[in-house]
């Protein structure tokens, strides 16, 4: 669906539910093993808690992420030209989308996100800190190539996704948006994607399971958006939040665990889960440097450049649209 500037827009029932979270649910648990995708995890609640994740001490990806922004400021000037439009994919957290603008004098910004408040609020703060800066919030579903305001139509494009979102996407749906961005973005564009690294188990598991609880409260909101938005009635105090490493795929998993066998409704469609059983909420994929390598190239961009923080848990890669060319 698209508007009248032929952006894609996200359609709503209604009730003023997005139809594919509807269908995602139903189809996500009429499935075995059970599992919703993750990009419903971030209505407003969702996403304020993920911020709040943002700041706990075990999660260190923000951290580090941030920290090789700082860091790597020169390298960045000198890497990318002036003038070039920022395209982020995700509405632009407080503290690394301003360091990046900061360092690579933008000509624009078009932050492109799902959620319509968040994205009005982030796109604002922008705009109030970067005076000078034509901001164009962008609401749409940036699995699908957008097409972007006219006003940077003609600008070359930075594309900006840090946080390892990526790794939130299994390989054959992040190649797939890849090739999207670089739809989206142009055959001249640049890509700068944070990559969050193997590591240690124990580290990991931490960073996906926090002392404090707010991890738990994030996947558990899900739950109480599906009970809210969906008419649902599942017994949130039956269901536990379980982080876990599966090595196999190089990821961490987060699941909600039924505590007893339950039975409930959503959409006036009935479920069961037993005792044990598992909703699968999201994947976090952890790369290594040939695994980032592969999966960037085989969606259309070249790598430029690859910086590490200091303690080396973490990567910012600046890569480049592929020009077609004759290899062996
Ligand atoms: C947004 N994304 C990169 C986060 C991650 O680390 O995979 C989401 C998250 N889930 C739990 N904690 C953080």
């Amino acid at each position: 669906m698209a508007n009248a500037k032929g952006l894609a827009l996200v359609e709503y029932d209604e009730d003023g539910v997005a139809k594919a979270f509807r269908a995602d649910v139903l189809e996500g648990l009429a499935q075995e093993p059970k599992a919703i995708p993750a990009r419903w995890l971030y209505d407003d609640a969702g996403s304020e808690l993920f911020e709040a994740i943002t700041r706990l001490p075990e999660y260190y990806p923000t951290r580090a992420e941030t920290a090789i922004l700082r860091e790597r400021c020169a390298d960045l000037r000198r890497l990318i030209a002036p003038g070039r439009a920022v395209v982020e994919f995700g509405s632009g957290s407080s503290v690394k989308t301003p360091l990046l603008l900061e360092c690579i004098e933008p000509a624009a910004y078009v932050p492109l996100d799902i959620s319509g408040d968040f994205l009005r609020a982030a796109a604002a703060d922008l705009a109030e800190k970067f005076p000078g800066l034509p901001v164009h919030p962008v609401e749409a579903d940036f699995m699908q190539p957008v097409r972007l305001p006219e006003a940077v139509g003609t600008l070359p494009k930075l594309g900006f996704f840090p946080g390892s979102t990526i790794g939130n996407m299994v390989a054959r749906t992040a190649v797939d948006l890849l090739r999207s961005m670089r739809q989206t973005l142009g055959g001249d564009a640049l890509l700068l994607i944070g990559m969050d690294l193997v590591k240690d188990v124990a580290v990991l598991v931490a960073a996906y399971d926090d002392a404090q609880g707010v991890t738990a409260e994030f996947n558990l909101n899900l739950a109480r958006r599906i009970n809210r938005e969906l008419g649902g009635t599942i017994p949130l105090d039956k269901l536990r939040h379980v982080a876990c490493w599966n090595d196999t795929y190089g990821r961490i998993e987060m699941h909600l665990e039924s505590l007893d066998d339950i039975e409930f409704e959503i959409s006036g469609r009935r479920f069961a889960l037993a005792r044990g059983e598992t909703i699968h909420t999201e994947n976090s994929h952890k790369f290594d440097r040939r695994s980032q390598y592969t999966l960037l190239l085989a969606g259309g961009w070249t790598p430029v450049e690859r910086w590490l923080d200091e303690n080396g848990q973490f990567s910012l890669i600046l890569a480049e649209a592929t020009r077609p060319r004759n290899a062996p």
